[in-house]
């Protein structure tokens, strides 16, 4: 339905190359609401951590800073647990070092269909494969460095942006445009 929610991130090579206003401009004008968005340096070096664990009282590394309420921690982990998935794969690590080596600028969006529709605009994995139109396709050359992140299903979707996002930070606004983009 139109509440359909995905998670996409502009990746470090992104931020870097200044591609995040074109990337958040292509979603916009599709029509999708933004319902959350934050610049997120995951650095493995610092062991800074916003947050640890709810009730655990963390994992002993690390420093707390405060009372910062947010799920995630802008750790390796964090990375580790959002590619969980491919950890058998030979270049998981090169995927997670990739991922914490700049800011990433982490986002949920909302609308119908907006899963499978932000993995049409975003393009194949391999930006050799993608159509030039889509993010990849127009943007980046190879799949270690393809500038964007989407979930690929509802249930991803739903578990990226448990892991992103603190429930409080997914803004509810009126969409002014709804009816005129949907029947
Ligand atoms: O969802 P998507 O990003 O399109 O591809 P995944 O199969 O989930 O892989 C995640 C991420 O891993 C991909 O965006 C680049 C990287 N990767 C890689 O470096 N080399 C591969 N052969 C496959 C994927
Ligand atoms: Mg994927």
């Amino acid at each position: 339905g139109v509440h359909e929610r995905t998670f996409l991130a502009v990746k470090p090579d992104g931020v870097q190359r200044r591609l995040v206003g074109e990337i958040v401009r292509r979603f916009e004008r599709k029509g999708f609401k933004l319902v959350a968005l934050k610049l997120v340096q995951v650095n493995s070096e610092a062991g800074v951590r916003r947050r640890v664990q709810g009730g655990t009282g963390g994992r002993g590394r690390g420093r707390c800073l405060g009372a910062d309420p947010l799920p995630l921690q802008a750790s390796e982990e964090l990375l580790r647990e959002h590619y969980a998935e491919l950890r058998e794969r030979p270049f998981y690590n090169r995927l997670v070092k990739y991922m914490g080596s700049g800011p990433v600028v982490a986002m949920v969006w909302q609308g119908l269909d907006v899963v499978s529709t932000s993995r049409a605009l975003i393009g194949a994995t391999d930006p050799a494969n993608a159509l030039p139109g889509t993010v990849r396709g127009d943007f980046c050359i190879e799949v270690g460095k393809n500038v964007i992140h989407g979930s690929d299903s509802v249930e991803s979707a739903r578990r990226e942006i448990a892991l992103w996002f603190h429930p409080n930070e997914l803004l509810c606004w009126e969409d002014s445009t709804e009816h005129w983009l949907y029947e």
